[in-house]
């Protein structure tokens, strides 16, 4: 009989409930539409419950629900404590947070706190006047010596960060569009007020929260500071300790600046502040220095590996990984780092296990558990994003082709993560009996839930297989990772030990087949734990995986 996993002597890191756990990412306004106004809603998550609890996952990650002008699609929020009508009400809300928790899932709120919108209660005082007591909500300066913004910080969306009010004579700063003004941290009725509001959703019975761009808060503007400011980790911790501290939450941090060694800032066990956060670099290193991801890099294994490698080394005693390949901002996984044609299947197999095998928690993206495709969009008017739309304008303004940029678009704009989730074969993939407001991908006819969910050898399948074994295995959710074959273009090949346990996954990135001398280490007899072709129980000098093939195997000794 063999240990029972709570009591393993070889885990060092105190057990979390959300180590062995898996978060669903729903973008609301994508999900599922339950009254024909071609936007999804509350009601439309509800109905999809069951299908969450069969694919076996813990936790939903909800992008934002709040009250909004929509301008940034919820990321502009004009009231923290209400819900967009448009996806329901509190009732509603309060419903799901029921019926997901009768099935074990808890759900995990989007805090967008670094910005408002501006059509917030906050935000319209503060624009009365600079006596006005909410003026220092937000950050306001005079104009530059020129009379022009008071310096060249840019916006995220394009343009400056700075939007000029008339009736005051002053300058706002917002990090993304004008209708998204930053809230100033420094004030300490700010940092009040959002404690306050935490609360109020905390003692609800949420599971706590994914927190937008929290790298940004602590900015200090005057100094070009943006991410990563002096007082950062001081509001971080104070936040804890006026909301997070003695509830056993899980919470996320977006830090695209994040750094191995911020990471154990964030994710430290004796720093009170957050679980985990979202680091980038596997997405940023493939975007152009200039360009960005409006001009994307060639795909270089070699790279991503050592990205991985990296993280899971940095964070091996210390801190904790978030993995991901694709939220509601970035491209669709097996269109980024697969191949969506031919070897769409296998590939988006592989790409899910060789992330899942790694030492974090894994989060999935709508849509990624039946290998979405990324939009095939050939016009800029089918284009919904306020990055992608600002973006056009700047760019072209600026001599880039149109087709260049549709070109970009279609690899990298954010809608390609935002297209209807696929359910069945029906119009629209059956996300609405209305018109979507924005267009489903045209290929729902063999990519939908329903067909998934029938076929056993389905990506679906793969996926529900990967988030069990975590719940088995504590060698997946605890083991120490070690690569091998780091310069291989096309393998990405480790290990995971803990005790007398290993994993071992070997994974091809490869359209072709790929013949591989294995090391010494990994050859093994064991069970084979997950795998795209067939099972692997044994493996000797040499091993030729057919096209994006992967395996893995459980050994003991
Ligand atoms: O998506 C991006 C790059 O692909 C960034 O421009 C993005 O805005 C950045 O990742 C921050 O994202 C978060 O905050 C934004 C919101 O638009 C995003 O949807 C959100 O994830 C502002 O709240
Ligand atoms: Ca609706």
């Amino acid at each position: 009989m063999s240990t029972p996993t709570h009591l393993n002597p070889a885990v060092a890191t105190k057990r979390q409930w959300w180590h062995s756990s898996t978060v669903y990412q729903i973008y609301p306004r994508s999900f599922a539409d339950s009254n024909g106004d071609g936007i999804g809603d509350i009601p439309g998550i509800i109905s999809k419950l069951d299908y969450l609890e069969n694919l076996g996952i813990d936790v939903i990650w909800l992008s934002p629900i709040y009250a909004s002008p929509m301008d940034d699609n919820g990321y502009d929020i004009s009231n923290y404590q209400d819900i967009a009508p448009e996806f329901g009400t509190l009732d509603e809300f309060r419903e799901l947070l029921a019926k997901a928790k009768e099935r074990g899932i808890g759900i995990v709120l989007d805090l967008v706190v670094n910005h408002t919108s501006d059509d917030h209660d906050w935000f319209k005082q503060a624009k009365c006047g600079r006596d006005n007591p909410f003026r220092d909500f937000y950050i306001w300066r005079d104009p530059g010596s020129d009379g022009g913004p008071p310096n060249d910080l840019q916006s995220y969306f394009g343009g400056s960060a700075w939007e000029f009010d008339p009736p005051s004579g002053q300058y706002y700063l917002h990090l993304f569009s004008r209708r998204q003004p930053d809230l100033n941290w420094e004030n300490p009725r700010v940092r009040r007020a959002i404690c306050d509001m935490m609360n109020w959703w905390l003692d609800r019975g949420i599971a706590g929260f994914r927190m937008d761009v929290i790298d940004l808060i602590g900015k200090q503007p005057d100094r070009m500071i943006t991410a990563d400011g002096p007082h950062l980790h001081d509001y971080i911790q104070e936040m804890h300790r006026e909301t997070l501290a003695r509830r056993d939450v899980l919470t996320v941090g977006e830090t695209w600046s994040v750094t191995p060694d911020s990471a154990l800032l964030y994710s430290g066990r004796e720093r009170q502040e957050l679980s985990m956060v979202f680091q980038f670099e596997h997405v940023t290193q493939r975007w152009d220095e200039v360009f960005g991801k409006w001009r994307s890099k060639p795909f270089d294994l070699v790279a991503l590996k050592s990205v991985f490698s990296k993280w899971q080394q940095a964070l091996s005693e210390d801190g904790w990984n978030s993995l991901f390949w694709g939220n509601h901002d970035l491209p669709r996984a097996v269109s980024r780092y697969g191949n969506d044609g031919e070897f769409r299947v296998p590939s988006a197999k592989t790409l899910a296990t060789v992330l899942h095998m790694m030492r974090g928690t894994p989060y999935v993206y709508q849509g990624e558990e039946i290998g979405m495709t990324n939009a095939p969009f050939t016009a800029i008017d089918q284009y919904k994003d306020i990055e992608t739309l600002n973006m056009h304008r700047l760019h072209l303004e600026a001599g880039l082709s149109p087709e260049d940029f549709i070109t970009g678009a279609n690899m990298n704009s954010r809608d390609n993560a935002r297209t209807p989730m696929q359910w069945t074969d029906g119009s629209h993939g059956g996300f609405t009996t209305g018109t979507p407001w924005i267009e489903a991908n045209g290929n729902a006819g063999h990519i939908n839930a329903a067909a998934a969910v029938r076929d056993e050898t389905s990506v679906f399948h793969h996926y529900r297989k990967l988030i069990t074994l975590r719940k088995t295995h504590d060698v997946i959710v605890y083991g120490r990772f070690q690569s091998y074959l780091d310069q291989h273009p096309e393998i990405f090949l480790y290990t995971r030990t803990l005790g007398g346990e290993r994993v071992t996954v070997i994974a091809s990135f490869s359209d072709t087949p790929v013949a591989i001398d294995l090391p010494a280490e990994v050859q093994t007899e064991g069970e084979a734990l997950v795998w795209t072709h067939e099972p692997v129980s044994q493996l000797g000098k040499e091993i030729t995986l057919r096209p994006w093939e992967s395996i893995s195997l459980l050994t003991r000794n």
